[in-house]
């Protein structure tokens, strides 16, 4: 059982909310857990997980087509789910959240409906140094398509976006700005409003990438002033294989459709077919019902809580975590922006990040190694891949102290 003892700190009740996470209790290799691999995927709470229990021993049916009893308690929960998510990215209109499978796809779509539709020979799409491979293949596909080309904005060395060549790569070829909230590997968190505020001045729409925010602070898409913006349901604490794409609406509905099937169509003949109205034009086939009632249930959770209270404390115990981390010989950050969040990528002298990675784990300490599916960023930081270690609101300080004490081992293996 985890021992893990931390005072409340920025208002938040962090060992109240660690009990609200079955899964963090447990030992593993004879050490408590201690879980720093959020950026890749989050845990749930009870309240997530007992949600998908009631609805599968409850309400399951399908959705939009049963005139039974089930079908519209189903129904009625997947529509309840679209207004909180509308709720919690403040958008205008539910009709601008579309379900999708998670930010991968959500960018997919874009690009192969928008993207198709608005990208011809010779434009240009804008993207960063920083992005996920997420957010560089759809558009590299679409590109070498029509015969596009991607400009990249390049990074600072403490790994902040140039605005400079930002500014300088928005031309009249320019056709969509792509580019991530908060980075997997560095934890920048990128002044969207402003890049937002640049493109849209000169009639650029942008597509955010907020795989790696919507957990760690508040959103707002109608104050960001953003095109879309994208995430997905397993990094804040709610299911996998759910996920988020806002559109601004009237985009959406001048946007071609994305896959056929079943709940798109308005009629079908085999000469032709009508199309569903917003989202439903996007939601080909039987949805993630069960996933959109998780994933509202974790940003009700997450709500409760308070997102501005989890990033003050989160921002507290990243500081905490740099100051540590940065005492332990050897030991080099990779990425020191102003603005950050959750994110601690690091290099031990030359230790391998996936030795270091096995060496933590078998001292209960989970974090990720490897390129973190930012190629491109690791050939730019002129390394095959980094150890990181990334948070979340139940993370503590005393779990830090465990990381550090972890990597002391690390280098007397390697002594
Ligand atoms: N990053 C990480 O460990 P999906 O797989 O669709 O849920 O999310 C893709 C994705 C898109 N953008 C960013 C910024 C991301 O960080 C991720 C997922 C995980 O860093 C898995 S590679």
């Amino acid at each position: 059982m985890a021992t893990v003892v931390s005072a409340p700190r920025g208002g938040l009740n962090v060992n109240a909310i660690r009990q609200d996470f079955p899964i963090l209790r447990q030992q593993v290799h004879g050490k408590p857990l201690v879980y720093l691999d959020n950026a890749a995927t989050t845990q749930k709470p009870q309240a997530v997980i007992d949600s998908l229990v009631h609805y599968y021993a409850q309400e399951n049916s399908n959705v939009h087509r049963g005139v039974h009893e089930l079908s519209g308690r189903a129904t009625d929960a997947y529509d309840a789910a679209r207004e909180t998510v509308r709720r919690f990215l403040n958008a205008a209109d539910s009709r601008e959240i579309v379900f999708v499978r998670g930010t991968t796809e959500a960018i997919n779509l874009v690009a192969q409906t928008y993207g198709r539709a608005h990208v011809g020979r010779g434009d240009e799409i804008v993207l960063t140094e920083m992005e996920h491979h997420s957010n560089i293949v759809p558009w590299q596909i679409l590109s070498q398509e029509k015969g596009a080309q991607l400009r990249v904005v390049p990074i600072a060395d403490a790994g902040e976006l140039r605005l400079d060549e930002f500014e300088r790569l928005l031309t009249d070829r320019t056709r969509l700005v792509c580019v991530t909230h908060v980075s997997n590997v560095l934890g920048t968190v990128n002044p969207v409003a402003d890049l937002v505020r640049l493109a849209r001045s000169r009639g650029i729409p942008v597509l955010i990438d907020g795989a790696q925010a919507v957990a760690h602070m508040p959103v707002d898409v109608e104050a960001l002033g953003c095109d879309f913006y994208a995430f997905s349901g397993h990094k804040i604490f709610g299911p996998t294989g759910i996920g988020v794409l806002y559109g601004r609406k009237a985009l959406l509905d001048a946007m071609p459709v994305y896959q056929g099937g079943g709940g798109m169509i308005g009629r079908v003949t085999f000469d032709r077919t009508t199309y569903a109205e917003l989202p439903y034009k996007f939601e080909a086939g039987t949805p993630h019902i069960a996933g959109a009632i998780g994933l509202a249930a974790a940003l009700d959770y997450l709500t409760a809580i308070g997102l501005e209270r989890v990033a003050a404390y989160e921002h507290d115990l990243l500081e905490y975590g740099a100051q540590a981390l940065s005492q332990v010989p050897g030991l080099q950050l990779t990425g020191t922006a102003r603005s950050k969040a959750s994110v601690l990528s690091f290099a031990l002298h030359d230790v391998h990040p996936h030795d270091v990675g096995t060496i933590l784990d078998r001292e209960g300490v989970a974090i990720r190694a490897g390129h973190h599916c930012c190629q491109p960023l690791m050939a730019r930081l002129g390394v095959p891949a980094t150890a990181r270690a990334s948070l979340a609101m139940y993370n503590t300080r005393e779990e830090i102290d465990a990381l550090v004490r972890a990597l002391q081992t690390v280098r007397e293996v390697f002594a």
